[in-house]
């Protein structure tokens, strides 16, 4: 008898169920088959798991159907590469997106656990460190949610952005090893590892045809292990995909070495492949040029083209005629911009194209995203380290910029300033390779995030290369995903717009724009200050239970909450409450409105004055809140470590969101536009999106004040914060009541280098001499805060008029014009 062969058809699944039954039956499966946990016993860590692993149990089933299709279509894709994914917490994104937020209270509700308290136990995914980072993770959420086939690489970081603990009014770094219980979300695809060369040097040889060639050898390798995050979309079935590096050794051990006795040395060498992927550099605004941070640049940058190369020969083959319509790489600032001559490297010496095909292939898929016109922000590396880590990369580099500058040369003969000031090669002291110019030159498109700073990079930083090709630029002014940043971190008032205007905002933020006529109505206005004051109790408790500080009920919510740096000038907003403080001590007290004012953010762990500023706030909060005179009217509170899941509740809680950068040189800022979609009023200057908002909600809603970024750059080079001073008897009492110590009693000396920074006049950031009209604005705020029907009404108007600072325009904009994808639709 022959035996029984198994059937050939495999055995097919049905679909996941979405509802709160087959949720608890899969949960509980995890928990108890999986997990192995005591069911009456299990952890809110334990639990937080099993739920994490059925909803991506049902993420995968969409994210194979959604590989399916794009497979089928074979259209074009675009690629973003980030060293920076500031991702925060997944479930309830996951649940929110698929849909199953209900499904989950329900069973948990049966299990007497409460949603809220298990999404606490999932730390923030902090792999960046400010707005760059929290861009990529909306615009991901954003392409997915329109169905649009792009896929994030990024690097999967052992150690994300630092926890900062404040010890004393001091910032303390402490390491964030965020993956320590395991990451539910990531799935290791071990197969598709990829060898990184690093040192080494070029060598020319000839082919079988007798051509000369040139070939990276002698190279120390380091593997790249990728690990695919789900990225799901709004309701559509679309699933992409987000792929982070992690580096590992070629081998455990180095048989040379080994043999030779060289154990402890083998055994290092495969830990110096792994730092690779070990730690987020914490600078979110100067280069620091360590070599570390290079290594993990062309890592980034390499694997994430072989893989992507890889994936296009298994298809087509060696026939790269295609390549270009089919691929668009967009570059998240100059980070990844080693990918411009990683392709030209991996078409020519890997896949032996011509000079003149790779490069017409990298410079019509290559974008580049420019975040910063700060000059100590652009990055440069010498050409000696370039030389000795990425030699035959460097190789490359000098070729491209010999053929640039001869078509420059050609356009423009004799003018010598000219080449100098366009070459990638900066020379005069070290030479140094100027990373921008690599990327605009490889690039067929270049955008800044917000229309002012793109008038800028055209005007100043990249004029002579706009003057070059002016239509290489454009403008794509940021967003931030509304399902995150108003759908999830305010629910109340989700519920609220949707029984007003329908659901139909939930799909085309624009919409929004249909509540402004709810902003006449009464009744309306009521329940809408009745969720923020809801929301704004539990951000009273969150900082009582993380400071100790007893925000004072029904008063004004004052936040800034954003990285420290000088030219966001905290320190603008700290002189202002030191002012206030000072009018309640000189009996003004009842023209001052009570307030509540909440700063948050990280200094880099090198930035000496954005540490001292921390101090600073810290010790002015001490003094004012253990004053009982300030009793009922001023609170002030250094909330720590700030992060994403933080922001989730701040931001549904601010009244008034402080926007107060010195004019030119906030790119675009991002958190101004979280602010307004839930309804704060903004005090700001006329610095990046600001201004788009400011046009957007009408400027009779916008407490503007300040210089603007002509008025900053016409002032340089003759401004003198004296004149300021005089003429402010305000600002001369608070520099007074510093400088005579009274918020550093026993810690003499310690802020003489604030007073030094505002007094100076180099001080770049000409914090003085827009102290005035920022108190006048202030001053309007509060006195606008007692009319809580006006009030109210504005804070419905600025939600109304937020629909386009949501990702989705941002993304459907960067479609249209740089990327032209197709739309995936799923059918069920
Ligand atoms: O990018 C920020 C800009 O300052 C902000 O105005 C803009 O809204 C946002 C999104 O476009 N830039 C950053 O956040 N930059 C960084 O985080 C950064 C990180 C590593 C670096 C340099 C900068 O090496």
């Amino acid at each position: 008898m022959p035996s029984q062969r198994p059937s050939k058809t495999a055995c097919s699944l049905p679909p996941l169920g979405m509802d709160a039954s087959s949720l608890c039956m899969d949960t509980r499966h995890y928990l108890l088959r999986t997990l192995g946990a005591e069911e009456s016993v299990s952890s809110g860590n334990s639990v937080y798991t099993a739920l994490a692993m059925s909803l991506r149990d049902r993420l995968i089933e969409r994210w194979k159907n959604t590989q399916k299709k794009v497979a089928a279509e074979n259209g074009k894709r675009t690629f973003y590469l980030s060293l920076e994914f500031l991702l925060g917490r997944a479930m309830g994104n996951t649940l929110l997106n698929l849909g199953l937020e209900d499904a989950a209270r329900d069973m948990l509700t049966q299990e007497h656990r409460k949603l809220a308290d298990l999404l606490e136990v999932e730390p923030d995914a902090g792999l960046g460190n400010g707005g760059l980072g929290r861009l990529a993770a909306c615009f991901l959420d954003s392409c997915a949610s329109l169905g649009l086939p792009v896929t994030g690489y990024g690097i999967r970081y052992d150690y994300g952005m630092f926890r900062q603990e404040i010890r004393g009014g001091e910032q303390l770094e402490e390491p964030d090893h965020w993956l320590k219980n395991g990451y539910p979300w990531e799935l290791k695809r071990p197969e598709r590892v990829r060898r990184v060369h690093f040192f080494g040097r070029s060598d020319t040889y000839y082919d079988a045809h007798g051509k000369m060639r040139q070939r990276w050898v002698d190279t120390h390798d380091v593997l790249a292990v990728p690990y695919d995050i789900p990225i799901p979309g709004y309701r559509n079935d679309v699933v992409n995909t987000l792929r982070l590096w992690r580096a590992a050794a070629t081998d455990i051990f180095d048989l040379g070495e080994f043999n030779a006795g060289a154990y402890p040395e083998a055994v290092a060498a495969k830990n110096s492949a792994e730092h690779i992927s070990m730690v987020l550099y914490p600078n979110d605004s100067s280069e620091n040029g360590k070599e570390l941070r290079l290594r993990q640049q062309y890592f980034l940058a390499s694997a994430s083209l072989q893989d992507v190369v890889a994936d296009w020969v298994a298809v087509h083959g060696e026939n790269f005629r295609d390549f270009a319509k089919h691929h668009c790489f967009q570059l998240n600032d100059t980070h990844p911009s080693c990918a411009v001559p990683e392709l030209m490297r991996l078409l020519m010496d890997e896949h032996d194209l011509n000079w003149q095909d790779a490069w017409n292939i990298t410079s019509h898929t290559m974008a580049y995203t420019n975040h910063t016109l700060l000059p100590e922000a652009l990055e440069r590396w010498s050409v000696r380290l370039f030389r000795q880590l990425l030699p035959r990369l460097l190789e490359i580099i000098l070729e491209i910029n010999g053929r640039f500058l001869q078509e420059v040369a050609r356009r423009a003969p004799g003018d010598t300033g000219l080449l100098r000031r366009l070459s990638i090669i900066e020379e005069g002291g070290e030479q140094m390779v100027r990373m921008a110019h690599l990327a605009v030159v490889g690039s067929f498109s270049v955008n800044g995030v917000a229309a002012l700073h793109t008038k800028l990079l055209c005007e100043e930083l990249f004029a002579d290369f706009h003057h070059l090709w002016p239509k290489k630029f454009n403008n794509k002014t940021n967003g931030v995903t509304p399902r995150r940043w108003l759908q999830w971190a305010n629910p109340g008032l989700r519920d609220l717009i949707t029984e007003r205007i329908g659901p139909d905002w939930k799909y085309d933020l624009e919409r929004l724009r249909d509540l402004a006529a709810a902003a006449d109505d009464a009744e309306f206005r009521k329940r809408w200050a009745e969720v923020r004051r809801v929301n704004k109790e539990r951000l009273v408790a969150l900082v009582h239970r993380h400071t100790g500080v007893t925000f004072i009920s029904d008063a004004l919510v004052d936040v800034q909450v954003k990285r420290i740096h000088e030219y966001k000038r905290q320190l603008l907003n700290a002189l202002h409450v030191i002012h206030l403080y000072d009018r309640i001590k000189r009996g003004e007290a009842a023209g001052v409105t009570p307030r509540n004012v909440l700063f948050a953010g990280k200094a880099a762990p090198g930035y000496f004055m954005a540490k001292r500023t921390i101090k600073f706030i810290n010790n002015i909060a001490h003094v004012i809140n253990h004053d009982p005179d300030t009793e009922g009217l001023l609170r002030v509170s250094f909330l720590p470590d700030y992060r994403v899941s933080l922001m989730e509740q701040i931001c549904a809680a601010t009244d008034l969101s402080e926007q107060i950068s010195t004019a030119g040189k906030e790119a675009s800022g991002t958190g101004n536009m979280k602010f307004m979609m839930n309804g704060a009023l903004t005090i700001g200057t006329l610095d990046g999106a600001n201004i788009e908002i400011r046009d957007a909600v009408g400027p009779e809603h916008f407490f503007l004040f300040g210089l603007n970024a002509q008025e900053v750059s016409q002032l340089r080079g003759h401004y003198n914060p004296q004149i300021y001073l005089q003429a402010d008897r305000d600002l001369q009492r608070v520099m007074d009541l510093i400088q005579s110590g009274y918020f550093n009693a026993f810690e003499p000396g310690i802020f003489d280098p604030i007073v030094h920074a505002v007094t100076h006049p180099q001080d770049p950031w000409m914090v003085l001499a827009d102290f005035t009209s920022y108190k006048l604005k202030q001053r309007e705020a509060a006195e606008l805060w007692h009319d809580q029907t006006e009030w109210q009404r504005l804070s419905i108007l600025n939600t109304a008029a937020s629909g386009v600072f949501s990702s989705d325009r941002t993304i459907a904009q960067y479609n249209a014009d740089i990327w032209h994808l197709k739309p995936l639709v799923m059918t069920p």
